[in-house]
């Protein structure tokens, strides 16, 4: 009985920016957990390779190429989904960026886009998703926060207050859609291993750091994000709202 909790046979999962890094992992993991999953990006190329591999896994795999920033192109993609008779029963918005400088040198069109992406995005996706989400009665929404969702590090404030953002839209979610069937949760990655991360994982000191501040003395790996975001979407969780799960080694729980 218990196991079958986590079975996510016969659902379907969008997951934003899934054609490589946490979000693939997230894709990969679902999959794993019997979920159809609908990969998202922006470059067509990308996403057909992504799907391409995980088909050949045997996963149920389908690609939906759209800007998270465009908010006509997500309504066409609900839209189409609809005529398809495609219902998201699971919605992962994992898309972000990263854009690290100072403040002093910030240009507001490069802090714009970060919130554009790293926090708006989730709100307009998952608004289109809860529509129909709660004409079921039922939905799972996760959103992707970070380290950053709690403490500030200097020469990323636009992803900070982003990051920030997204655990109050996951409460927000929360206290306006469990009525109506939805349960609304975050995950927090610490640092991990991703393409995102290269500048930071090939500098020496900043790599000293991370493995002197994280308990476990190392970076994650995207899939070990894959547990907690198979119980978040899964029946497991289902009287969870609100909440942000940190998967960092321990790092947000120590000074
Ligand atoms: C940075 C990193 C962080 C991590 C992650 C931590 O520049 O500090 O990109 O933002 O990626 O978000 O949770």
């Amino acid at each position: 009985m218990s196991l079958k909790l986590f079975d996510l046979t016969g659902k379907t999962a969008l997951i934003t920016g899934s054609s490589r890094g946490l979000g693939r992992a997230f894709a990969e993991g679902l999959a794993g957990a019997g979920a159809r999953v609908i990969l998202n990006g922006v470059s067509v190329d990308r996403l057909a390779q992504a799907a391409q591999e995980m088909r050949a896994q045997g996963f149920d795999v389908l690609t939906s190429a759209f800007d998270v920033a465009d908010e006509a192109a997500i309504k066409a993609v609900f839209e189409q989904f609809d005529a398809e008779g495609i219902a998201v029963d699971i919605l992962v918005n994992n898309a972000g960026i990263q854009f690290r400088k100072p403040m002093l040198e910030l240009e507001t069109a490069d802090w714009q886009r970060v919130l554009d992406i790293n926090l708006t995005a989730a709100f307009v996706v998952g608004r289109e998703a809860a529509k129909r989400m709660a004409e079921r009665g039922r939905g799972k929404i996760i959103n992707i926060g970070s380290l950053t969702s709690e403490l500030a590090r200097a020469t990323v404030a636009p992803y900070t207050v982003a990051k920030g953002g997204i655990k109050m839209l996951t409460k927000a979610m929360a206290a306006e859609w469990g009525e109506k069937g939805i349960q609304s949760n975050a995950i927090g990655p610490g640092y991990m291993v991703t393409d995102m991360n290269e500048a930071l994982l090939s500098n020496p000191e900043f790599d000293a750091w991370v493995k002197g501040r994280v308990p476990m003395r190392r970076w994650g790996q995207p899939e070990e994000l894959a547990g907690t975001c198979i119980y978040l979407a899964s029946d497991a969780s289902n009287y969870v709202s609100g909440q942000i799960i940190y998967a960092d080694g321990g790092m947000i729980s120590v000074l």
